[in-house]
């Protein structure tokens, strides 16, 4: 598997794995090429993109590069169907980075002056979006202690030439090292990569312990060492063959009017006070690629988030019960569990892993094994027909929960629910289900009577 962006759009434009489009005529990065890749949607075509012109900028742009699992899969030479258990067995396997001399990701170096962000093809998806935002920016940042590394993606408003604002969720480790950093009351140093192969964004979104260092984990995935360089002015390391690294400082006890900003949610979120980063280097290759990711709720950001999201619940809900067979992302803020129930109680305790997972869950449902958890018509049919909500049903409020839901009433705050959809007190003890006799199934063929 190679780890380098641009070896990894040839082999798309080759393979055409889940489409490819290359767009030559020139289109504007206000509104424009978010109304081209909503009207793609519509049809149900999540192609990657290369839009080559876009208006008053000079560098094209990728969008999509994540939108299909089998595009994710195939970028990492595996087969769909073992997406999940190949992360799984990176989280296990970490395989740590090397650090080369030289990178194509530094062929250009922009310091002081000569940094200008506004020439970045950021875009502007939605009405309600306060200006152009950078979407597919990796940031990574280090433990103070530990050194250990952080890879997230943020989203960073542009804010000048060499400003940005960044949206840092309450609970997720980049926002815990800036707050011991500014407990410190130092600056923290972050570098922010564009234009990245898929293995860096699956390892950017891994899910794990706070010192799970996500570096090893794609190491893992790739199955042997990223090949890093050093920064030109943070003590950090990025990926060598990124297109473009913006390196820089989120001063403590600065905050400035960020957003409001089309979430993932499908809403307009997240105006507020927050962080800002001071740019104060800006490397490139010679003729840099921007990635972008289209803003809302568009595919891309769905495919993204639930290809690590479910091997990490599926990781944490089976330590606690091992019996757990399968979870599933449906949507935002939810999971479907399908659990071959062997004793009592243990819904509830898959329900309580789920909902502690990771922040961001707020809804656990479980369902029995003969449940299909990617059939919604099953999952609700199991609520209808085995779920009592008096009984099967537990609320715990007040939870940190995402900052981006709008029906919570204090912003990071939320109510958590699981919901028992399992037969009680079994399977094998519920009311039987409508069945005809297989041997009569198999030997009444319709062309026989048709
Ligand atoms: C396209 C995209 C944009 C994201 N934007 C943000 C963001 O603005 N703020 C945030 O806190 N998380 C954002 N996330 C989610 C985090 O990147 C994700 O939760 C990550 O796993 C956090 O890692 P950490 O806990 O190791 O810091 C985004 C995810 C994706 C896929
Ligand atoms: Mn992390």
């Amino acid at each position: 598997m190679v780890e380098d962006f641009r070896t990894f759009l040839e082999e798309m434009e080759e393979t055409k794995e889940g489409g490819f489009i290359r767009v030559k005529k020139e289109i504007d990065y206000r509104f424009e090429t978010a109304a081209f890749v909503k009207k793609l949607e519509q049809t149900r075509k999540v192609p990657l993109i290369i839009f080559e012109k876009i208006k008053g900028k000079s560098m094209p742009v990728a969008v999509n590069c994540n939108g299909t699992r089998g595009r994710v899969a195939q970028a990492l030479n595996i087969p769909k169907e073992d997406l999940g258990k190949s992360i799984l067995n990176a989280y296990s396997h970490p395989v740590p980075p090397v650090e080369v001399a030289r990178g194509p990701v530094q062929e250009i170096v922009l310091k002081g002056k000569d940094i200008d962000l506004t020439q970045l093809p950021a875009m502007v998806y939605h009405e309600t979006d306060v200006g152009p935002y950078i979407t597919a920016g990796i940031v990574f940042a280090k433990d103070p202690e530990t050194g250990v590394y952080n890879l997230s993606y943020n989203r960073l408003m542009l804010k000048g030439k060499n400003k940005l604002g960044i949206f840092m969720t309450v609970g997720k480790h980049l926002n815990t090292i800036y707050t011991k950093m500014e407990q410190l009351n130092k600056p923290l140093e972050i570098a922010v990569s564009i234009g990245n192969h898929p293995s860096w964004a699956v390892g950017a979104l891994a899910i794990g312990t706070y010192e799970e260092d996500e570096l090893g984990i794609i190491g893992g995935l790739k199955g042997s060492p990223l090949e890093m360089v050093k920064c030109k002015t943070v003590d950090l390391m990025v990926p060598a063959g990124a297109e473009i690294v913006l390196e820089g400082v989120i001063p403590p006890f600065i905050r400035e009017t960020e957003g409001p900003f089309s979430e993932f949610t499908g809403y307009s979120l997240g105006k507020g006070e927050s962080q800002v980063v001071d740019i104060t280097a800006m490397t490139h290759r010679r003729d840099p690629i921007y990635q972008d990711i289209c803003g809302g709720q568009g595919r891309e950001h769905l495919i993204m988030a639930t290809i690590p999201m479910e091997s990490n619940y599926l990781r944490f809900v089976r330590s606690s019960v091992p019996e757990v067979l399968a979870v599933k992302v449906p949507a935002a803020f939810t999971l479907f569990i399908q659990l071959k129930k062997t004793h009592e109680g243990q819904a509830r305790q898959a329900i309580i892993a789920a909902l502690n997972a990771d922040l961001y869950r707020k809804h656990a449902i479980v369902v029995d094994h003969d449940i299909n958890i990617n059939n919604l018509q099953q999952v609700l049919w199991a609520i209808a027909t085995r779920f009592q909500a008096s009984q099967d049903m537990f609320v715990i409020p007040k939870v940190r929960g995402s900052s981006l839901d709008p029906s919570a009433d204090e912003i990071g705050v939320t109510d958590k629910m699981g919901i028992d959809a399992t037969a009680k007190p079994n399977l094998n003890d519920f009311a039987p289900m409508n069945t005809i006799p297989e041997e009569v199934m198999k030997r009444i063929k319709l062309e026989d009577y048709i």
